[in-house]
């Protein structure tokens, strides 16, 4: 639905496609109270800005709202392995969160990360960002990011309430993310 909104080219498409399958399918363990989602988010900016920003491991805050200060607490925030302490602002259900760098594939432009522990209902939160370059029909340039989660449902959660928890985080640091890729563009 969203990609014939964008009227992508057939090439743009199958590209979409392919990345969606290579980098975002999610194995889910042998658990069975897991959620995940996908999201995909057209920016105006050069792939160039908008990767300077979702590679950035050790500054989140750049983009995500909800990330108040963020210290790596080991490795340097480009090798995989890399940890960081995050602080929430107030008003969330949380103050703090560890993540760990999963993947930072400066080629295709995909980050992984995962959470390792805090004092929030995500548990095991993992995600996937890749930002891509596509064009349209018209010939114009457009940069799509699509991000991808899976988490686990906590005891006494809904699968609902959970996936809604973090579509909505999700949706807005995106928006977030076309915001300031759009101003860094000039
Ligand atoms: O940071 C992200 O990319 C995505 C999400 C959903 C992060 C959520 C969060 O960091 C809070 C904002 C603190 C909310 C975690 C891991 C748990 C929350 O409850």
């Amino acid at each position: 639905l969203l990609s014939s909104q964008l009227n992508l080219t057939n090439e743009s498409l199958s590209k979409l496609n392919s990345v969606i399958r290579t980098h975002h399918r999610i194995t889910l363990s042998e658990k069975s109270n897991w959620c995940k989602s996908l999201m995909i988010q057209p920016i105006k900016a050069t792939e160039t800005i908008v990767w300077s920003f979702v590679r950035d491991f050790s500054q989140p805050q750049k983009y995500k709202h909800f990330i108040k200060t963020c210290q790596l607490t080991s490795g340097d925030g480009i090798t995989v392995g890399s940890i960081r302490d995050l602080v929430v602002i107030s008003g969330l259900p949380a103050s703090m969160s560890k993540e760990r760098l999963e993947v930072l594939d400066d080629e295709n432009q995909v980050l992984s990360f995962r959470v390792l522990g805090g004092d929030h209902r995500l548990k095991d939160y993992q995600s996937v960002t890749s930002v891509n370059a596509l064009s349209d029909r018209e010939g114009r340039a457009l940069t799509l990011v699509v991000e991808s989660y899976v988490v686990e449902v906590p005891e006494g959660n809904t699968a609902e309430d959970t996936r809604s928890l973090a579509d909505t985080i999700v949706r807005l640091n995106l928006q977030n993310l076309a915001e300031v890729s759009v101003s860094a563009a000039g």
